[in-house]
């Protein structure tokens, strides 16, 4: 079974003079960006508690830590997301959530379409009913 957690490892161009992570749309990351967002100040609420239809999404840790779950309706899995050199490729009808946020998380998040409400899918229950109508087809 494939894991739900896919790691890339990011481009460290960094040098003793500090770090430098170089990401291109379709190389380092495999779509085309066309939104980032980040989240930062956090507090201890957990975060996510949707799916997408069809975004695609890189979630990078630049500061700090924080945990993803993943859940495709079938099995749960999580990751602690600690590092700026790696990122989270999340795709297909995913259900996420974001927890245990350290103080200091900064998450940066690429994206491969422009803010769509039409695209999540925010109810666990019709979420589980996306998933078995896809696994139908
Ligand atoms: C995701 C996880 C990892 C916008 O208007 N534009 C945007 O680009 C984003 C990301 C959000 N919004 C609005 C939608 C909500 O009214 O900002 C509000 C807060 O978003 P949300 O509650 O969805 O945030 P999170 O942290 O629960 O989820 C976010 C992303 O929305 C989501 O796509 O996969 O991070």
């Amino acid at each position: 079974m494939m894991s739900l957690i896919k790691l890339i490892d990011l481009p460290d161009l960094g040098d003793d003079r500090g770090g430098l992570v170089a990401i291109e749309s379709n190389q380092s990351v495999p779509f085309e960006v066309k939104r980032l967002y980040y989240i930062f100040n956090t507090t201890d609420r957990p975060r996510g508690f949707h799916a997408h239809i069809e975004l695609k999404q890189l979630a990078i840790c630049l500061k700090g830590s924080c945990r993803f779950i993943l859940d495709d309706g079938k099995s749960k899995e999580e990751i602690l997301l600690d590092t700026p050199l790696q990122g989270l490729y999340i795709d297909g009808v995913v259900w996420r959530e974001m927890h245990d946020f350290s103080e200091d998380c900064v998450l940066l998040v690429l994206a491969s379409e422009h803010f769509s409400e039409a695209d999540y899918i925010r109810d666990y229950q019709d979420f589980l009913k996306a998933v078995q109508n896809e696994n139908r087809i």
